[in-house]
């Protein structure tokens, strides 16, 4: 936890000893009462991955701004990608009374004791971007179908190469919900196609660093020159190995097919540059679809338990175009 987080969490734990001693903030009453009963602004507590990729800071981004734009007091923590910081954060939200939790858990396991002191706090949970194993303990998922994003980025790869390939896979964090499903749903298409081999696959933690790491040691292997195609589960992935590719010599989008998923801008780029051939949008711009989903559990309202975003694939042909109108 930051040291910001502490001092905020003590400043609030000295508030509430000494109730009465200090000035109504920002959603108490007069009273000093910022119970949630007495309170006239939703409190959200919001536990975010990090910052690992463009994808991320526009969801980030997206959340943030339409909680300001609603007059929503939200309680940002970035946990850096790992788990643990998670597990504080939410901790932290019950101590501070939050009406709803927001989480994007950053792996899919791991979750039930937390989760369950939340619910015996009564405190409602709403998941953004990834899931949890635990259906029962949480009211809605607001994200992607990733089984379809991998079935998607496979059947625009086998179009591309008439069914027949040599393929690099960089996958995301592991235990992550969406490098669990883009695998799988990849893997599902290209398995009916005995000529889409993928030789080596290998996590690049959904960052550009890694993937250019990853795919640099892919390019120096024996195997090397047999590679025909990459699919990375992120563009920023794909973008770290597209610089590797270049410093191998190579030229990517031509030598070797790459296909990712996000949709980010920094990807149109790469298709306008020819250097990349294809993305399959997964939409981060979740703010608004979030907070319609809080005000309809809090006034009371069911709510179906995976609220799926529309997405689409973009490809190099169009991408001049395309990216007039891309928002993230
Ligand atoms: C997908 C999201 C993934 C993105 C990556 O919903 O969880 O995490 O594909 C991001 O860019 O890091």
């Amino acid at each position: 936890m930051t040291s910001a987080n502490v001092h905020r969490l003590a400043v609030a734990l000295l508030a509430a000893l000494l109730v009465g001693c200090h000035k109504s903030g920002p959603g108490e009453t007069a009273a000093g009462d910022s119970s949630s009963a007495a309170r006239t602004k939703i409190r959200v507590g919001f536990s975010q991955i990090g910052a690992e990729s463009d994808w991320r800071k526009a969801n980030t981004e997206s959340i943030k701004s339409e909680a300001a734009a609603r007059g929503v007091e939200l309680i940002f923590s970035d946990a850096q990608q790992k788990k643990e910081n998670q597990i504080k954060a939410l901790r932290n939200f019950i101590v501070q009374d939050v009406d709803v939790i927001v989480l994007a858990p950053v792996v899919k396991t791991g979750w039930e004791p937390v989760l369950k002191e939340i619910r015996d706090a009564g405190i409602p949970v709403v998941l953004t971007d990834r899931r949890v194993e635990n259906e029962d303990l949480y009211r809605t998922f607001i994200g992607a179908d990733f089984v379809e994003e991998g079935r998607r980025a496979a059947r625009w790869l086998v179009d591309a190469t008439g069914g027949k390939a040599v393929i690099v896979e960089l996958e995301g964090t592991p235990g992550a919900d969406p490098a669990i499903d883009r695998k799988k749903g990849f893997h599902e298409v290209i398995a009916q196609y005995p000529e889409m081999k993928v030789i080596k696959s290998q996590s690049g933690e959904f960052t550009r660093a890694k993937g250019r790491e990853v795919m640099e040691t892919f390019l120096k292997s024996p195997e090397g020159p047999s590679i025909t195609a990459l699919f990375a589960h992120n563009d920023d992935m794909a973008l770290g190995a597209i610089q590797a590719i270049e410093e191998a010599g190579l030229k990517p989008g031509e030598d070797i097919l790459i296909v990712s998923i996000d949709g980010v801008y920094a990807a149109f780029e790469a298709m306008v540059a020819g250097k990349l051939n294809c993305t399959v949008e997964c939409n981060p711009l979740l703010g608004p679809q979030l907070f319609d989903t809080i005000e309809d559990i809090l006034a009371g309202r069911d709510v179906p338990k995976w609220i799926k975003t529309e997405e689409g694939v973009f490809t190099r042909e169009t991408a001049a175009e395309d990216i007039k109108h891309r928002r993230y």
